[in-house]
């Protein structure tokens, strides 16, 4: 059966679950909606999930919303490749940092992201997604032993980079 995925561009809850997928290698169907034009609300979407937000999973008849849920799903239903962990140990430190992250650190990544995005206008709030999982990743990095790729900082270099530019522009 086909698993589709429904997704917005620079949601980092939709790169959660396109993420998942990719690790474990599971084919699947790829629904890139545009959220600026509101496709996720279509009565179509909203059947799938009255919130009408992205990520959304089918997988041939049945449907899973919330990106969290999505990853459980995926890892019951294929547990190849786990996402949470070889061990009971290992899945509770994972699980752990995911509720604090959704308990301490989302509600306030998400009041930054709101001012910022009152500041530059939701048409570049392309840069504010991907600082999203980067201010995400620098806070944890801290709480966590964290092995820092090249690749890794190279990406948060260039994010930060853009995310300068575009505030400059605007108050130029
Ligand atoms: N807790 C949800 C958050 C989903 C979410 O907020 N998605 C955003 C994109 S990052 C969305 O669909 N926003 C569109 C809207 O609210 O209209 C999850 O983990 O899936």
């Amino acid at each position: 059966m086909a698993i589709d995925v429904y997704w917005g561009s620079g949601s980092p809850y939709s790169w959660r679950v396109l993420l998942a997928l990719e690790h474990k290698g599971l084919e699947y169907r790829s629904h890139l909606l545009s959220l600026a034009m509101q496709e996720h609300k279509t009565p179509q979407m909203m059947a799938m999930t009255p919130r009408g937000r992205v990520p959304v999973l089918k997988d041939g008849d049945y449907v899973v919303f919330e990106s969290l849920a999505v990853m459980y799903y995926l890892d019951r239903k294929y547990p190849a490749k786990p996402l949470f962990g070889d061990s009971p140990e290992e899945g509770a430190v994972i699980m752990r940092v995911c509720c604090e992250f959704q308990a301490y650190i989302e509600p306030h990544v998400m009041r930054i992201t709101r001012a910022l995005l009152n500041r530059i206008g939701a048409a570049r709030s392309g840069y504010i997604g991907v600082m999203v999982p980067i201010v995400a990743l620098v806070i944890s990095a801290a709480f966590e032993s964290f092995a820092w790729h090249v690749l890794t900082l190279v990406g948060i270099v260039v994010s930060v980079a853009g995310n300068v530019v575009v505030l400059r522009e605007k108050r130029s």
